[in-house]
Formats: C-alpha cells, sequence, structure tokens
C-alpha cells in the first residue's frame, strides 16, 4: 500500500514536470517560429528529431524482438554460430550514411543562405547600405543599439521594421556574451575582439500574435546577473519604422524639461548621470563616454532597465537600488544616494524623455 502511494506521488511529478514545463512567456519559445531564419531553424529541428526518434523506434522493435525470439530456452542448447554477415554489414553502414545525408544537405543549405550577409558589404553612392543594418553591442547587463545608416542610437528596445531582413553586427564591449531572439532566430556570440555578422526577418504575423514585442535574451553565462540581461524588439510595419526613426533623428540636443519637477530633475542629471548616460540619440559620442545606456526614448521603452515593467514606481526602486534588481550592474554605487524629493524628480524627468507622441 505504501509502496503503491509513492509510485502515485512519483508519477503525479513527473506528469507536474512534464505539464509545467510547458510554461512561460509564449514569445520566448523557438518552438513558435517568428520569422524565416527561425522558420528554418525550427524545421531543421524537426527533421533531426524525426530522424532520431525513428531510429530509436527502429532499433528498440528489432532489440525486443531478438530478446523474445532468441532467449535462452533450455540449459544444454546451444544456438547456431554465425560469423560475419555482408549483407547485415552493409545494410547497417549504408542506412546511417542515407540519414546523416539527409540531415546533412539541409543543415548546410540553410548554415549558407543563414550566412549571406553580402548585401551589408554592397555600398550606394553615399556610402551607405541600402540594407538595414544595425551594430548591436553587448554589456554587462545591457544592450546597444547603433542604425549607422541612420546615425541613432537606442538601448535596451531594439526597433525593426517587419517583413524584410534586418543585418546585424555584433560585438561586445566587455566580456563574450551572445544575441538570441528566440521566437525569431539566432543565437549569435558577441565577441571582444571581432565582429559577428547574420540577419535575421520579423515576420509581421508574428508580430501580430506577439503584440508588436519579441522577446530576447543574453545566452552566454557571463556574470551574476546573466540571466536578466534581457531586451524586447519592437517589430513595427515600414511606415511606422520610417516615422520612429526621423523622430529619433529629430532629437539634435538634450530635450528641455516641461514642468518645475522635471527641470528639477535634468538638472540632478545633468550633474550626476550625464557622464553615463548620453540623451541625444547621435552615434558621435565615443564609445568610451557610452558607458550606460542611451535614454533618449526611455519614456517609450517597455521596460526599466531591461527586466522591470514601465512604471513611476519601478524607475524609483531601479534609482535607489539598482543593485537590488541586477546583482554586480555597472551602475551601482557611481551617484550620490538620491532623497525621496530627487527620486521624484528624476523620475517625472526621465519619464518626459520621448519620441514617440
Ligand atoms: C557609472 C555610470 C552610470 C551613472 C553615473 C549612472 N548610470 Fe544609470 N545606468 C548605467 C548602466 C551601466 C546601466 C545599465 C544597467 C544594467 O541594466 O545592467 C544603467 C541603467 C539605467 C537606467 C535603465 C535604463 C534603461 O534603458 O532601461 C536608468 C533609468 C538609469 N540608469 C538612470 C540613471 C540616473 C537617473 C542616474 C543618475 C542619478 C544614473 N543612471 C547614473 C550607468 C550609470
Ligand atoms: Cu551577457
Amino acid at each position: 500500500m505504501k509502496m503503491l502511494a509513492k509510485w502515485r506521488l512519483l508519477s503525479l511529478f513527473t506528469l507536474m514536470a512534464l505539464v509545467l514545463s510547458g510554461c512561460g512567456e509564449p514569445y520566448l519559445s523557438t518552438l513558435r517560429p517568428a520569422g524565416e531564419v527561425a522558420q528554418s531553424q525550427y524545421e531543421l529541428m524537426l527533421l533531426s528529431t524525426a530522424i532520431m526518434v525513428g531510429v530509436i523506434a527502429v532499433v528498440t522493435i528489432i532489440f525486443i524482438y531478438v530478446i523474445m525470439k532468441f532467449r535462452r530456452k533450455n540449459d544444454n542448447e546451444i544456438p547456431k554460430q554465425v560469423e560475419g554477415s555482408h549483407k547485415l554489414e552493409i545494410l547497417w553502414t549504408v542506412i546511417p550514411i542515407l540519414l546523416l545525408l539527409i540531415l546533412a544537405v539541409p543543415t548546410v543549405a540553410a548554415t549558407f543562405k543563414l550566412a549571406d550577409v553580402s548585401p551589408m558589404e554592397k555600398k550606394n553612392a553615399e556610402g551607405k547600405t541600402d540594407a538595414l543594418v544595425v551594430n548591436v553591442r553587448a554589456n554587462l547587463y545591457w544592450w546597444e543599439f547603433e542604425y549607422p545608416n541612420e546615425a541613432i542610437v537606442t538601448s535596451q528596445d531594439l526597433v525593426v521594421p517587419t517583413d524584410e531582413k534586418v543585418y546585424f553586427n555584433l560585438k561586445a564591449s566587455d566580456v563574450k556574451h551572445s544575441f538570441w531572439i528566440p521566437s525569431v532566430g539566432g543565437k549569435m556570440d558577441t565577441n571582444t575582439d571581432n565582429i559577428n555578422k547574420f540577419w535575421l526577418e520579423f515576420d509581421s504575423k508574428g508580430a501580430d500574435e506577439a503584440g508588436g514585442l519579441f522577446y530576447g535574451k543574453c545566452a552566454e553565462l557571463c556574470g551574476p546577473s546573466h540571466a536578466l540581461m534581457d531586451f524586447k524588439v519592437k517589430a513595427l510595419p515600414r511606415d511606422e519604422f520610417d516615422q520612429w526613426v526621423a523622430d529619433m533623428q529629430g532629437v539634435k540636443e538634450p530635450a528641455k524639461a516641461e514642468t518645475a519637477t522635471a527641470q528639477q530633475g535634468q538638472e540632478i542629471f545633468n550633474n550626476s548621470c550625464i557622464g553615463c548616460h548620453a540623451v541625444t540619440p547621435a552615434n558621435t559620442a565615443p564609445e568610451a563616454a557610452r558607458v550606460g545606456p542611451n535614454l533618449t526614448n526611455f519614456g517609450d521603452r517597455s521596460r526599466v532597465a531591461g527586466v522591470l515593467d514601465m512604471s513611476e514606481e519601478n524607475i524609483k526602486k531601479w534609482l535607489e537600488d539598482p543593485e537590488a534588481y541586477k546583482p554586480a550592474n555597472k551602475m551601482t554605487g557611481k551617484y550620490p544616494e538620491l532623497k525621496p524629493e530627487e527620486l521624484d524628480a528624476l523620475t517625472e524627468y526621465l519619464l518626459g524623455l520621448k519620441v514617440q507622441k
């Protein structure tokens, strides 16, 4: 009776583990591809899984058949002794070769297709590429996205147009990270000493289902806050994307705070924060000055520091104690402690940093 209870509990836990492992953000899954790259990666995954399951099934069936058929039936019988079989040997050499070919041909073809970044090299008369290029710079524990043709920089929320190829230059500024948007494709390492390149396409249908927001992750263990090194991707129709670019380009100098409280916040910001955070989108600042996320459009972002929901309260929490939300991040302890009224002022100022009206 006790034994039975134990088994019941065990099977319950097994079932729960199976079912609960399906929980999580729906758009943080490679199993729901939302772009050409993710789609071909998904199809390769299905193909290799099908082949592997097929092999296991056939081998298991033969194995069980042989155990049953050739088991020892009485003590003194010695079965017929067989040595070598040409037929069998050819069979078990040719079948795996065929299976590997079926797997290899589409894999190699896809590898070359996904690595084709030739449009990044083709420059037009202005010395720019016709293709949309984004330079990704990964930092402990945040992301910078620079659009070299458009001459703008943003952080944390990558903004892209849907249904066209977006080309990426990937680089890290400190340690190795990895750029991954599970439902759209990737991942690819960002290194400190070379630039990796690839392209992704963001499906408009997938974007609609995801509410226009994809989830991105760092996929290379990089430090205590690695698991919190998240970013979001806003996938917009081309015309809205163009509008966003124009709005960003329109910010030539730091936006003037409108209310008295926000002005007070701007003053604190200019004293304590501007050394690390730019509030203009031009990518003219030397890399060393880009120590923290560009905040030009901070008020438009979906998260604070990539992980907290965007709200007044969460901004204050972050400014008060960034360490509590991202251990070992590079902002902790680098500015004077803030009083409640300074927090209010800074928050109002930061929320006013918007380009999308
Ligand atoms: C030493 C450089 C430095 C200073 C000084 C600094 N920060 Fe930061 N800040 C950072 C870094 C680095 C991050 C990214 C942290 C992370 O996500 O790991 C950050 C993140 C942030 C974020 C979240 C950004 C986003 O896009 O979600 C806000 C808001 C912010 N800082 C505001 C401030 C304010 C306000 C001050 C001044 C009181 C300030 N910072 C001072 C380096 C700095
Ligand atoms: Cu990382």
